[in-house]
């Protein structure tokens, strides 16, 4: 097997990869992305032990143990194009050998449970709840720049892109479901509703926020939220899941997008009390683990 060029799978002086500055064997298999370098303590304050603890850039990265399970703790910062960065140097990490920089013949499947913040748009989700997404919709495009992607429902997205009258200079929406096992271990909670994740590249003008400035379809939020197929409607907006679905799929690992819902965008309400509402869903997470 060919080796794996030095400029792209770019190794530090220590051994470690590029950006998440970690060695092979420093990752449990079940793995939590947050998005905030700061969760991810929120997190391990809850472990027997910690024996690991790298930080570069957004990527805080601590392993340890809860009750007895290994499991790993990463920040991933904002939006899919760090979630490209961080789940392909994650799987790099345990699929691929450094020293002869080739594929492991044995593969390493990986869990990924992405604890988040997110906006609800239906104004019957309560703020403080928690959604597990059962399907994302990504407006970011990161998936189209890979192959193999057959998995992808186009029925959906082509029927929510002529919905809204998508204007297709801003991107290819694409549909992701989540892992199933996993989904159903967490919608089995009756304070876990499932949803339908849309993912977008941006927290102001791309989620319909006007500041100072007018976005391009002043009536995409009220597409979303009236949009529905099979029964299903939009629930939620957040930044990484539609990423966090499709790199998982394309790599073979499971993955699943918790979100705590901070906000409602279709009343207009901001949780007062965000740190315990996210603090109940890790506490939550970890026991479900
Ligand atoms: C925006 O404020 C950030 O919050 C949400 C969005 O997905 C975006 O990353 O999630 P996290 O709280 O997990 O970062």
């Amino acid at each position: 097997m060919e080796s794996i060029k030095n400029s792209e799978l770019i190794l530090n002086p220590d051994g470690s990869i590029y950006h998440l500055n970690l060695k092979p064997g420093e990752i449990a298999n079940t793995i939590i992305t947050v998005g905030d370098p700061d969760r991810v303590e929120t997190v391990t304050k809850h472990f027997d032990n910690i024996e690991v603890s790298v930080h570069r850039r957004e990527f805080k990265t601590q392993t340890g143990t809860y009750k007895g399970k290994r499991i790993t703790v990463i920040s991933t910062g904002i939006g899919t194009d760090n979630i490209d960065i961080v789940f392909n140097e994650l799987d790099a990490l345990a699929n691929i050998d450094f020293k002869t920089r080739t594929i492991k013949s044995q593969f390493q499947q990986l869990d990924f449970i992405r604890i988040g913040t997110s906006g609800a748009i239906q104004p019957n989700i309560k703020v403080g709840s928690f959604l597990a997404s059962e399907i994302a919709i990504g407006f970011d495009n990161l998936l189209h720049f890979y192959k193999n992607v057959s998995f992808l429902n186009s029925n959906f997205s082509e029927a929510f892109q002529k919905f809204t009258n998508w204007n297709p200079k801003k991107s290819a929406p694409y549909v992701v479901l989540a892992d199933e096992d996993l989904l159903s271990r967490f919608i089995s909670e009756e304070d876990i509703l499932p949803g339908v994740t849309a993912t977008n590249v941006g927290f102001y003008g791309p989620q319909g926020r006007v500041l100072r400035l007018q976005t391009e379809d002043a009536a995409l939020n009220d597409k979303l939220q009236a949009f529905e197929y099979n029964d299903k409607k939009i629930t939620n907006l957040e930044m990484e899941t539609s990423g966090i679905y499709g790199l998982s799929k394309l790599l073979g690992h499971r993955a699943i997008s918790l979100n705590a819902i901070l906000a409602n965008r279709a009343t207009g309400e901001f949780s007062e009390t965000p740190g315990t509402i996210v603090d109940k869903l890790i506490k939550k997470t970890l026991d479900l683990l």
